[in-house]
């Protein structure tokens, strides 16, 4: 019976534990660019199993927080390079998450001012992160307008360039963000699509977009170095399907034939509840109907865990566990949870936003 302290591949990765640092938005990357900073909070944490970077725009049209990273010019290859280079010199793995936030953004965020994209004009009622002199201050996301059909091959091509780019930044791969309610969530889900076009209507069309951003990542770069996230049934940014179970099993058999390194799956309420009464999903179902199509690679879990949900959730045939606040305050998170260590704790006002307070100042163990 394996444990999280065990070896596991996930497609062309090896990794040496089951350890894994969630996505992390954190706010420190002003211009959109990586900095040194950025590259000493990565390389401390370079003990995990693997790292998958915070969320990192496409376009700047995928961009709906101030001050987050973006992968879309050669100088934020070069800036990434340093980073990568970094981790992997201390003998780490790292993905990067690939992003666009869709109407999950604000006009002073995109390019020209202009309105978020969406699926449809449909505003979500969710806030957004500005900064204005080292201020943040969260507001209202602006009202989206929708996608003309003739701009999805543009953002299919956009999420290309940005897996082209993640290799040349030394990356080990990339996850596909398609979860908490950013575009590619806002696709699938009927309670933010409403077209009525090839992209709208059935769960085929609602999740074509994304087969389509998959196929053309695993084209670029490899099933083998393309991962995915999805939240099924999350009530972040303001998303709800119908009928989630038959729509995520739709999309797993899409993917099983891609060759991907891992599905992530966050279970619940992005860190929030683990199960929601009003939103019943069955994981163990869609893990079961991912691999009844072929589907290889490894499965990642997340929201939550601590030290016994996660050696049972590995007991039970999870192949990886995501830990995301428990990575920010434990730079040293593995050493920690083999020895049973006690716990740094996360600060929560450092969380988005700032230097190196709540970021690159928490204690390792001696
Ligand atoms: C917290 C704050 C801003 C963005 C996500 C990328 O929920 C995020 C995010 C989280 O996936």
């Amino acid at each position: 019976m394996p444990t999280l302290f065990d070896p596991v591949r996930a497609g062309d990765l090896s990794l040496p534990n089951r350890i894994v640092m969630a996505p992390l938005t954190r706010n420190r990357a002003p211009g959109a660019l990586p900095n040194a900073l950025m590259a000493t909070y990565y390389r401390q944490r370079a003990s995990a199993g693997l790292i998958i970077t915070e969320a990192t725009a496409i376009s700047h049209q995928g961009q709906g927080y101030a001050d987050v990273p973006g992968l879309w010019s050669d100088a934020q290859v070069a800036a990434w390079k340093t980073i990568t280079d970094g981790v992997h010199a201390a003998g780490g793995r790292i993905v990067v998450q690939l992003w666009h936030v869709g109407r999950v953004s604000h006009v002073d965020l995109q390019p020209g001012g202009g309105a978020p994209v969406a699926p449809s004009a449909i505003a979500a009622k969710t806030k957004t992160v500005l900064i204005k002199d080292g201020v943040p201050s969260f507001v209202e996301t602006s009202m989206p307008r929708a996608l003309d059909i003739a701009e999805l091959p543009g953002i299919v091509a956009d999420y290309r360039r940005a897996a082209r780019n993640a290799i040349a930044a030394g990356f080990d791969g990339v996850e596909v963000h398609a979860a908490n309610g950013y575009l590619l969530d806002q696709f699938l889900k009927t309670g933010s699509n409403h077209r009525s076009d090839a992209y709208g209507g059935s769960i085929a069309n609602r999740a074509r977009l994304l087969l389509e951003v998959m196929r053309a990542v695993t084209e670029e770069i490899g099933g083998g170095r393309t991962a995915l996230r999805l939240s099924p049934v999350t009530p972040a940014n303001d998303v709800v399907d119908a009928e989630p179970q038959p729509l995520f099993g739709h999309v797993v058999r899409a993917l099983a034939p891609l060759g991907l390194a891992y599905v992530h799956i966050i279970e619940g309420s992005t860190g929030g509840p683990r199960e929601l009464p009003d939103r019943p999903f069955d994981y163990a179902g869609l893990k079961a109907a991912y691999r009844a199509s072929g589907g290889q690679g490894a499965w990642m879990v997340n929201n939550g865990y601590d030290s016994a949900l996660a050696s049972q959730a590995v007991a039970d045939g999870a192949d990886l566990v995501a830990f995301g606040k428990l990575f920010i305050a434990n730079p040293d998170l593995p050493r920690r949870l083999r020895e049973g260590a006690q716990m740094n704790v996360p600060e929560r006002a450092t969380f988005y936003g700032g230097l190196e307070k709540g970021y690159t100042d928490y204690p390792a163990l001696p």
